[in-house]
């Protein structure tokens, strides 16, 4: 039976050195050397799973296989022709022997009868998969695979540094340095070394894989890793694969002109920019639905690991299903440091980390260590083994069927922040300290610091690396995977070049009977739940579509989508629960910070979906979206980009209508953060009711590249437009509601706008009024359902004309416009029309509470008979005959509170107002309450 090793220095490396720097003893390093001597020989100690803690003397095996580890003096020489790492690496301005101050720690633990994985189980055999070779790398594959990092790496510096000189074939002078240095270092050596070995297991097993890095900041990396792989000079000839190409990337990046530090919608192989961070973890997850062959190698940096989006990111696995399902191996960056500061993670002990990651499902795999030689080989060996349990995993879920939530492996990558920098610079410590995150060394005005900088990328050996043009040798370059198989090539990554359309029902077969404006009540979110149910049914087999929310499916009324696919459930399912299971294609998980990273992931990697919010909580994830449209606004501009689908939003339970939970939940503000974005990915639609509702739906299921909001209500309310009405209305954007208007024929004397339902409902009520009680009156009903439709035209591309707003809003009438959220933003998208100074607005004035539907509108005077007063109050030609009428308004208000006060309700000629009926009529009375929600 094979024990898994464990070679155990780098703690005792660790104590080893505090306690010597204590104790002032020389380890410390020498200045302007990058190389901190070796403290003491290694510890080697073997653990065994199932015995923690258990560490047992070690075998004769074992010892065999640390033998081609350590030779007599302890130091590390692994199969380098008996060279010594030493001889092997040492630089050759080092004054030292190269820092070998701690070691991998490789854990390879068989794991406890409650965590093995169901393959295991299953099979009732241990996975061979959990055996680790000590020197999975031959002495040529390790030799090759540390050029190809020393590349990458002298790449990550070029970029950051370098204005020219690109190899270093003359003396670095202060000109071929950049006069601003900017990016950030401290990352790119870990995901460097990680790439490398990615590509190993790419391109010996054909993996599909990408790779997403949560410290996107290490855009060097990914960077030049496209470089390497030819992949950037294929998108951009100009920077091609010799010495003139790389003087021009080295230059590009920060510059003006150039491409951003971090890892951008221009960088190949990217869909994840990481700029924000806390993401990585959900959007891999939702590159990893339904990519049944794709494994997506994220690295979570282990500061962004402190983010509250991160620390949710984890759970995707109780949501990942191996049979239908991709894989996503998360490898945690321990590096030990922030941008000033220490991550908890580092600094906790590694049993307790092994724990954590464990009682969130996983089984971790530890490398640690700062010799590049060691970690070249543990790391090989804790991927080999990874991706053979992946493999296992998807054939065990997919041969033999078991859907048992598995342990999918982690990895916990522990290495040196800055890793092979100066360790120390102008006597501060650089490497592996927080110094090396961004530019470790500036003031580049200082010879001493000339010639550091040349010595650093010099240690790289850079004449080992590039050929004579400047091209990466062949034989180095040969450990690339080809084509599509490269990581900066990968399809997953440039999502639009898989999308395919939807299979769209036809909405039109869902509409609302209207067989008289304001007749039929319907609950719009119902209706377009069963759209979308047939809409999941209609692509159950392309795998494109799924549904998101934050436990809201049901309760913004799309529960009849379960009728045709369960809600995704990994976890527990107990027989009592409702429509769970590993199948689902309703994600529902009470994160919007996760249902909307999973569905960026899912959109990124050419898929479709839409995002079901309460509407007050979707600023749970505003910067989230900020993020996703900045992405989108580059990728417009660039043209390999390949348009994907639309990142959909229905917001319902909204500000009106939260009469449960009154005044933490009523904030329509959502609206006026999406309308910063650029006009060209956004979109803003407030449907007054089902018909064009539907409408909408299908239009945003069926576009690209956008954000769209969509805002309406759930509840029982009335229906205005019968189905070739709402399909013209919503075509227009805007239009005149000509059977609820007077002015036909004539010039109004008020243009009544609303957008929203509420609004709508109110203004029509208003309407009604107006027209009972001042039959004269000429009103004009103009209703918004694509609110940026009131933009002049130069701002958006929906924008109407300053010639049609005229037309629609008149240029010198009173305009009272009724809108769904905060009245300002009406004001921000109108200021330059020529009307604005009629322009009166009623919204949400942050007034709420548990009330009423109707009190709701009253408290913040968005209610009929606030409009009406308004009417009355902005056309002085009404006179003394609209006193009377005034008067009998402010008594309703008066009557209003007297009754609510008294019945808790609101009063039946209100709550049962109908368009067209006399106010002397009796209404019937409607369901007013919300009780039903939870059904
Ligand atoms: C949400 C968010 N908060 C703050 C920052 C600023 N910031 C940039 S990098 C960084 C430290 C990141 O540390 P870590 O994730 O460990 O990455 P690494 O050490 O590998 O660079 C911080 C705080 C950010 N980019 N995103």
């Amino acid at each position: 039976m094979f024990f898994p090793i464990r070679f155990y220095r780098s703690r005792r490396q660790r104590e080893c050195s505090h306690s010597s720097r204590e104790s002032g003893a020389s380890t410390r390093p020498v200045p302007g050397s990058f190389y901190v001597p070796l403290p003491a020989p290694p510890q080697i100690r073997r653990t065994i799973s199932g015995t923690p803690g258990g560490v047992r003397s070690h075998s004769d095996q074992a010892a065999l296989q640390l033998s081609r580890f350590f030779c007599a003096s302890g130091r590390f020489c692994a199969k380098l022709g008996h060279r010594s790492y030493a001889q092997h690496f040492q630089m050759q301005d080092r004054p030292n022997t190269g820092k070998i101050s701690s070691v991998s720690a490789t854990e390879s633990r068989l794991c406890k009868e409650a965590s093995m994985t169901s393959l295991e189980t299953a099979k009732g055999k241990k996975s061979a998969a959990n055996e680790i070779l000590a020197t999975p790398l031959s002495a040529d594959d390790l030799r090759l695979m540390d050029a190809y990092w020393r590349a990458s790496n002298y790449l990550s510096v070029g970029q950051i540094y370098l204005l020219d000189n690109p190899l270093l074939r003359e003396p670095l002078k202060r000109e071929h340095v950049k006069p601003r240095l900017l990016g950030h270092w401290g990352t790119s050596p870990g995901l460097n070394m990680l790439y490398v070995h990615l590509n190993r297991v790419i391109r010996r097993d054909d993996l599909e894989m990408i790779y997403i890095i949560g410290p996107g900041h290490g855009g060097p990396s990914l960077v030049g890793h496209a470089y390497l792989e030819g992949t950037y000079s294929e998108f951009y000839p100009n920077i091609s694969q010799d010495a003139e190409g790389m003087q021009r990337l080295f230059k590009q990046f920060s510059f003006p002109g150039g491409i951003p530090s971090h890892v951008a919608p221009e960088t190949p192989g990217s869909i994840h920019e990481g700029g924000e961070l806390g993401y990585a973890l959900s959007h891999a997850y939702g590159a990893a639905f339904d990519n049944p062959d794709l494994i997506v190698a994220c690295v979570v940096g282990d500061g962004e690991a402190e983010t509250g989006p991160l620390a949710t990111g984890w759970q995707g696995n109780k949501f990942l299903n191996p049979a239908r399902d991709g894989c996503v191996l998360p490898i945690l960056h321990l590096n030990g440091y922030k941008i000033a500061n220490p991550c908890f993670l580092a600094r906790i002990p590694e049993d307790e980390l092994r724990k954590f990651f464990e009682g969130m499902g996983y089984r971790p795999y530890f490398v640690e260590g700062s010799d590049p030689e060691a970690v070249h080989q543990t790391l090989a060996g804790v991927l080999d083994t990874a991706v053979a349990e992946i493999r296992q995993i998807w054939d065990d879920a997919r041969s033999n069927g078991n859907l048992k939530r598995p342990a999918w492996p982690m990895i916990v990558f522990r290495t040196p922040k800055g890793w092979t920098c100066p360790p120390e610079i102008d006597g501060k410590k650089c490497e592996d300290y927080w110094r090396s995150h961004q530019v470790p060394m500036g003031e580049m005005d200082r010879p001493e610091h000339i010639r550091i900088l040349e010595q650093w990328m010099k240690s790289y050996r850079p004449e080992e690396l590039f050929d004579e043009s400047g091209r990466l040798k062949s034989e180095i370059a040969s450990l690339a995977p080809s084509g599509r198989r490269r990581m900066s090539d990968n399809p997953h990554a440039n999502g639009g070049l898989l999308l395919r359309d939807l299979k769209m029902p036809d909405f039109r077969d869902y509409a609302v009977e209207v067989n008289g404006h304001g007749a039929p009540v319907a609950e719009s979110a119902r209706m377009m739940g069963m759209f979308l149910r047939d809409v999941m049914k209609a692509n159950l087999e392309s795998r494109n579509f799924r549904l998101f929310s934050p436990d809201e499916n049901n309760s913004n009324r799309w529960q009849d989508v379960l009728a045709v696919t369960d809600r995704c459930y990994m976890a527990e399912i107990y027989p009592e629960d409702d429509h769970l299971s590993p199948d689902g294609r309703v994600m529902e998980v009470l994160s919007e910070h996760q249902c909307q990273g999973w569905l960026e992931g899912y959109l990124l990697t050419g898929r479709h979906g839409f995002f079901s919010c309460y509407e007050a909580f979707i600023h749970i994830i505003d910067s989230m979206f900020n993020q996703h449209a900045k992405w989108l606004k580059v990728c417009n501009e660039i043209p390999w980009r390949r348009p994907i689908g639309s990142l959909n939003y229905f917001l319902s339970s909204h500000v009106w209508r939260q009469d449960h939970n009154g005044f933490s939940h009523q904030d329509p503000g959502f609206i006026d953060h999406v309308v910063n974005k650029k006009a060209d990915v956004i979109r803003v639609y407030l449907p007054p009711d089902a018909n064009t509702l539907l409408c909408v739906t299908d239009h945003c299921l069926r576009s690209r590249n956008y954000v769209n909001v969509v805002v309406a209500g759930k509840q029982p309310a009335p229906q205005w437009l019968t189905m070739s009405e709402a399909i013209r209305h919503c075509a227009m954007g805007l239009s005149i509601w000509d059977w609820a208007s007077s002015d036909q024929g004539s010039e109004p004397d008020v243009v009544m706008a609303c957008c929203g339902d509420v609004p709508t409902l109110e203004t029509l009520a208003a309407v009604q009024l107006l027209r009972e009680h001042l039959p004269e009156l000429k009103v004009r009903v103009v209703n918004v359902v694509n609110l940026m439709k009131l933009q002049p035209a130069e701002e958006h591309p929906h924008g109407l004309s300053d010639r049609d707003f005229d037309g629609f809003f008149t240029r010198d009438k009173p305009i009272i416009f009724a809108f769904h959220g905060y009245p300002w933003l009406i004001h921000r998208l109108t200021y330059r029309r020529t009307n604005h100074a009629n322009l009166h607005v009623r919204g949400y004035k942050e007034e709420g509470t548990t009330t009423t539907p109707f009190d709701m509108v009253v408290l913040n005077e968005l209610d009929r008979f606030h409009l009406v007063g308004d009417v009355i109050d902005r056309l002085p030609q009404l006179g003394a005959r609209a006193a009377y009428f005034k008067q009998a308004i402010q008594a309703k208000l008066i009557e209003h509170r007297q009754h609510i006060e008294q019945y808790g309700d609101d009063m039946p000629q209100i709550s049962g107002w109908k368009w067209g009926a006399k106010s002397t009529t009796p209404p019937a009375r409607p369901r007013t309450s919300t009780e039903g929600d939870n059904v």
